[in-house]
């Protein structure tokens, strides 16, 4: 499961399932830049705001209203072991809709909507609240794959909102 446990943030240990063992320095972010898709996007929210590298004002990704199992995916351009997903949710406004989500880990693009096809990585039950900020989705037993997805599972309609995504990979 997705957890809160970076530097001088709430450390809620019940909520981490996986504790990240392996050496940050080992690692390296591969999202940053990369093709993004998603299920719908609510113009000018674009799917690639979530790995523009900016954390602040409306530079997130916001799927349409009427989505109601949306998803979004980034292409990191080969496959490669995952270890890590950061996700900080759009916080300025509406922090409680990110809620009820999976990461999910493949190795073909899918834009259908059924990634039932790729490995679940991590699980985020929420609701997301703005002082949490940044949402660390840790594996110790990695996952290989090239395309990196978040997708809304919830009952009740709801969009999906990111700000930033961050793919940390074991350094080739
Ligand atoms: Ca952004």
């Amino acid at each position: 499961m997705c957890g809160v446990i970076e530097e001088g943030l709430p450390y809620n240990l019940s909520e981490v399932t996986y504790i990240n063992l392996i050496p940050q320095d080992m690692l390296e972010e591969v999202a940053q830049g990369k093709p993004t898709y998603a299920s719908s996007t609510w113009i000018p929210y674009y799917s690639s705001y979530a790995v523009d590298g900016i954390t602040t004002g409306t530079n997130f990704y916001a799927s349409a209203i009427q989505d109601t199992n949306g998803w979004w995916i980034v292409d990191i351009g080969e496959n490669r072991l995952i270890y890590k997903v950061t996700i900080i949710p759009r916080y300025g406004c509406c922090p409680t809709r990110f809620h009820d989500m999976e990461v999910r880990v493949g190795q073909n693009l899918i834009t259908s909507g059924d990634l039932s096809e790729y490995t679940l990585f991590s699980t985020y039950a929420g609701p997301y609240t703005a002082d949490q900020w940044l949402l660390t989705c840790d594996r110790v037993d990695k996952i290989y794959g090239r395309y990196i997805a978040i997708r809304y599972v919830g009952a009740v309609a709801e969009f999906i909102q990111i700000c930033e995504v961050n793919v940390w990979a074991l350094k080739l």
